[in-house]
């Protein structure tokens, strides 16, 4: 029995890691779906806010930290990697989350995606994947079919073979790998708390289409995306053949690799690049 002097703490509910502020993304924008996912999925974990960081690029995939209840940074396009960096090493005991779009992630960003993967440091990394620069009024992106030709700055496409995130991110060295869909929010919510939970770069790569500028993409991606069908693998190569066969709308977790103490790992990683951090600044001081 409870001593007359406990209190019931209530279990959080998803709309309490939402702010007061209201997005001002388009009606039907899919990133609204993975604002529902992710706040769902933070209730879950029942992760107090003050241990909560999401950081984000430009673009309206990176209003992101705005939307939440916690700790958030908005920074500059295709810098969500390198503040996600710099807080996971300051702030190991931080659950750090870095947001934003495929522009922002693949193509001004593409360096700090490789090298985040490398890295290996225990980051959820959300990428909200519409095939377009929404911001900027319909831009290709790296994710764009080659024979999109919707932007007047591609009147007959690309010409280039899409970039593949996944496989992309696998060959890096990221050692959680999966694809959500935004329209379906519980499935990306799941998603989401096993990509916290892994102690190490949790990549996800999210369909989240955009309403205005690819209106298309709504109904075709909500009737192409069905589950990957089969368990996340820990062998390389059974992960490659499965990305690289993909159909590109496979929902699931790919590959997930538990290192050996990776979260000890990832602690020493960060130890180590603050004691190097140390030096350079006693360094700069002399
Ligand atoms: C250094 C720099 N270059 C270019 C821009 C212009 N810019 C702002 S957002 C954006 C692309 C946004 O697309 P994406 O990241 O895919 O996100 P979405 O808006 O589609 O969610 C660009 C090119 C900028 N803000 N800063
Ligand atoms: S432009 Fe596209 S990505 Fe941006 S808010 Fe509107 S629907 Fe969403």
């Amino acid at each position: 029995m409870n001593s007359p002097l406990s209190v019931a703490v209530p279990s959080p509910r998803a709309r309490d890691y939402q702010s007061s502020v209201k997005p001002i993304w388009c009606p039907g924008c899919g990133h609204f779906g993975v604002l529902s996912a992710l706040t769902k999925a933070l209730a879950d974990l029942e992760r107090p806010k003050h241990e909560i960081a999401v950081v984000s690029g430009i673009g309206c995939s990176s209003r992101l930290p705005a939307y939440l209840d916690c700790y958030g940074f908005h920074g500059l396009h295709g810098r969500a990697l390198p503040l996600a960096t710099g807080l996971k090493i300051a702030r190991p005991d931080l659950c750090v989350i870095a947001a934003g779009g495929d522009g922002d992630g693949f193509s001004i960003g593409g360096n700090h995606f490789l090298h985040a993967c490398r890295r290996d440091l225990d980051v959820t990394y959300l990428v909200l994947d519409n095939a377009v620069y929404g911001m900027t009024k319909g831009q290709a992106s790296p994710t764009t079919d080659p024979d999109w030709t919707r932007s007047p700055l591609t009147p007959q496409g690309t010409g280039m073979p899409p970039f593949q995130p996944m496989a992309i991110a696998l060959a890096a060295g990221a050692s959680f790998v999966a694809r959500g869909f935004s329209g379906d929010p519980n499935g990306l919510g799941e998603l989401i708390v096993r990509a916290i939970q892994h102690p190490g770069f949790a990549f996800v790569h999210i369909l989240s289409p955009c309403r205005t500028y690819r209106p298309e993409d709504q109904a075709h991606w909500k009737q192409a995306t069905h589950p990957s069908g089969v368990p996340p693998t820990r062998d390389l190569g059974d992960a490659a053949k499965l990305i690289l066969q993909d159909d590109g709308f496979a929902l699931g977790v790919f590959y997930q690799v538990s290192r050996a103490s990776a979260a000890a790992q990832s602690a020493s990683k960060s130890a180590s690049i603050r004691g190097g951090l140390a030096e350079i600044e006693a360094e700069l001081q002399r």
